[in-house]
């Protein structure tokens, strides 16, 4: 099943909105196959931002994730990739839909909430970027059934 890579970035732990994000993505559907709470070194930053490294923003970029704890989180579903991404909202929040997490949380690019991987591609790279194996469960929801048919 597709997987993507989350990231509740410093902002949205600072801002106490660490369960309201989570809460979006698990009443729609994705199951949770791995989370950790944790400090950001400015090596895995790098790297996970590495498509990003000739850009005017990538030190500011470091800097933002770097700069408190976040946290990761690898779920799974249907179009997980995309159906994150939908709940995410616009990378730019002023053009975030409303009802989007940025939408109704973000106001800056710069602090807009929440990472979320781009292709399924890039889902399973990232998640095996962030996560050792044995961080990942592999297990079924009893109403998997009424979700996924
Ligand atoms: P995404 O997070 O919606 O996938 P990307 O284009 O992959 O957006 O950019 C990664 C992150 O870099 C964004 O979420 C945002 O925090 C930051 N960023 C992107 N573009 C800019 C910019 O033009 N100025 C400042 N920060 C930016
Ligand atoms: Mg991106």
């Amino acid at each position: 099943m597709e997987r993507t890579l989350i990231i509740i970035k410093p902002d949205g732990v600072q801002r106490g909105l660490v369960g309201e994000i989570i809460r979006r993505f698990e009443q729609r559907g994705l199951r949770i196959v791995g989370m950790k709470f944790m400090q950001v070194s400015r090596e895995l930053a790098e790297q996970h931002y590495a498509v990003h490294r000739e850009k005017p923003f990538f030190n500011s970029l470091v800097e933002y994730i770097t700069a408190s704890p976040v946290v990761v989180m690898a779920l799974e579903g249907t179009n997980a990739v995309l159906n994150a991404r939908n709940i995410i909202g616009a990378t730019q929040p002023s053009e975030a839909k409303a009802g989007t997490i940025r939408g109704d949380f973000a106001l800056e690019i710069g602090r807009n909430l929440v990472h979320g991987s781009d292709s399924p591609e890039n889902g399973t790279a990232e998640v095996a970027l962030w996560f050792k194996p044995e961080e990942l469960i592999s297990w079924q929801r009893d109403v998997d059934r009424w979700i996924f048919e």
